[in-house]
C-alpha cells in the first residue's frame, strides 16, 4: 500500500555536454524537474517530468508542469490509499485536458515508489523480460554534412545500433545522403523532423525512399495522425509517430489510416506507464513494433525509459543513450553505461529504479524546490 506523505518539486539546471538542437527549438542547460515522493512509512520515490523549457515540443513547460503538480495532481495523491499504481493514471486523467508531461511524471513517481516498497525491480513491476535493451543516438542538427558524418562515425564506432539525424528542410536530404554513402548502406539510420513538413513537401520527402531508412518519425504536424496517412501511402519509408501519439486512442486512429508503421513511446509524453503499456500492448497485437523515445532526461526519468524499453514489443532501439552521452556527471549513481554492441543493462536485480539519486549534487544543482504536503 502506497500512502504519499509529501512531494518535494525541484528544478535543477543540467547543462549538456553539447547544445542539443531540434527542427523546433534547442537546448543546452537543461531545466530539469524531479519529483520525490516520501511514503508515510519513509520509503521514497523519483521521477521526473520530461516537459522542456519552452512549449516547441509539446505544450506543457517545465513551469506549466510545476503548476499543475502543485495544484491539481499532488492534492489527489497525497494523503490517499493507493494499493495499485494502475489506478494513478485514471486519477490523475479525470476532468484534466492535457498536461500528459506532468501527470506523466506523477504517475511513473508512484510506480518506482511502489517497486522499491515491494522489493522488486520496476522493469519486472511493468512486465518488462528484457534483461538488456538496444540502443541509439540521436544526433542534433549540425552545421553541414561533414560535421553530421563526423559524428555518426563516432556515434557508429561506439557500438549504438541506431543514428537517429534530425533533420528540417534546408538539413535534410543531402545530410542523409552524406551519412548514408559514409557508413554503408547496412548502418541503421533514421531521421527525425519533429514536425518540420507539411504535404506540400511530399515530392522532396520521397526522396529519402533511396536510402533505405529504418523510418522516417514525424515529419508532419505534431497533432496530426491523418495527413501523415497521406505521406505515407506514397513512401516506402516507415513513417514513425512520436509527438501525435498522446494514447491509446491515437494509435486507433493511426491503425485505421494507415498514418505509419512504427510508433515511439515516450512514457512522460503519454501521462505515464499505464498508458505507455497500453499502447504498447495494442501495436504489440497489430504488430507495429515500438521502441522507447527519450527527451534528454537525466538519470532518473533515464532509468524510467530503460524499465519501460525491457517489455517485449520494445524491438527497435531506443533513445536510452548512456549518462555520457548527455551529462559530464549524471545526478545517478551508478551512472548509465552502454557496452561495445550498444546494450544498455536494466537493472533487474535491484528494487525499483535501480539507480540511487546523488543527493549532493542535487543538492547542489537545484535552483529551486517546494515540498507539498
Ligand atoms: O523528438 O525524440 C525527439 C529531444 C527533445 C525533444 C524531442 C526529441 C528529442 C530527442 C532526444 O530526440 C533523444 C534523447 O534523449 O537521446
Ligand atoms: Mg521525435
Amino acid at each position: 500500500m502506497i500512502h504519499v506523505e509529501k512531494i518535494i518539486l525541484r528544478e535543477i539546471s543540467l547543462p549538456l555536454r553539447e547544445r542539443f538542437q531540434i527542427s523546433s527549438g534547442g537546448v543546452q542547460d537543461r531545466r530539469v524537474l524531479l519529483l520525490e515522493f516520501i511514503d508515510a512509512d519513509g520509503a521514497v520515490g523519483w521521477s521526473e517530468s520530461v516537459a522542456g523549457e519552452q512549449p516547441y515540443y509539446y505544450p506543457d513547460t517545465i513551469d506549466t508542469s510545476w503548476l499543475v503538480i502543485r495544484d491539481y495532481l499532488a492534492p489527489r495523491i497525497i494523503g490517499r490509499d493507493i494499493d495499485e499504481p494502475r489506478t494513478v493514471a485514471p486519477l490523475l486523467a479525470d476532468g484534466v485536458r492535457g498536461n500528459l508531461m506532468p501527470r506523466g511524471a506523477v504517475e511513473m513517481g508512484i510506480w518506482e515508489l511502489t517497486a522499491g516498497k515491494r522489493d522488486i525491480a520496476l522493469s519486472k513491476l511493468l512486465g518488462g523480460t528484457r534483461r538488456r535493451i538496444g540502443t541509439g543516438i540521436s544526433l542534433g542538427l549540425q552545421e553541414s554534412p561533414e560535421a553530421l558524418v563526423e559524428k555518426a562515425a563516432v556515434g557508429h564506432a561506439a557500438g549504438y545500433r541506431k543514428i537517429k539525424i534530425k533533420i528540417k528542410p534546408g538539413a535534410d536530404i543531402d545530410y542523409v545522403r552524406a551519412v548514408y554513402d559514409a557508413l554503408g548502406p547496412k548502418v541503421p539510420i533514421m531521421v527525425d523532423a519533429n514536425n518540420a513538413y507539411t504535404l506540400d513537401d511530399t515530392e522532396h520527402l520521397k526522396q529519402f525512399d533511396e536510402f533505405n531508412l529504418m523510418m522516417l518519425e514525424q515529419p508532419l504536424a505534431w497533432d496530426d495522425v491523418r495527413r501523415h496517412a497521406d505521406l505515407q501511402a506514397v513512401m516506402r519509408t516507415p513513417i514513425c509517430l512520436d509527438e501525435s501519439i498522446t494514447g491509446v486512442d491515437r494509435v486507433q486512429d493511426m491503425l485505421a489510416w494507415k498514418s505509419g508503421k512504427i510508433v515511439n513511446i515516450k512514457p512522460g509524453r503519454v501521462a505515464g506507464f499505464g498508458p505507455s503499456i497500453a499502447i504498447h500492448d495494442l501495436c504489440q497485437a497489430n504488430d507495429i513494433p515500438v521502441w522507447c523515445g527519450g527527451m534528454l532526461e537525466s538519470g532518473v526519468g533515464r532509468a524510467h525509459n530503460v524499465a519501460l524499453a525491457s517489455l517485449p514489443n520494445f524491438s527497435l532501439p531506443g533513445d536510452v543513450s548512456p549518462s555520457c552521452r548527455y551529462w559530464e556527471q549524471d545526478i545517478v549513481l551508478p551512472e548509465w553505461t552502454m557496452d561495445e554492441n550498444g546494450m544498455v543493462g536494466v537493472p533487474v536485480d535491484k528494487p525499483g529504479m535501480g539507480v540511487t539519486v546523488d543527493r549532493d549534487r542535487v543538492d547542489n544543482l537545484t535552483v529551486h524546490s517546494e515540498t507539498l504536503k
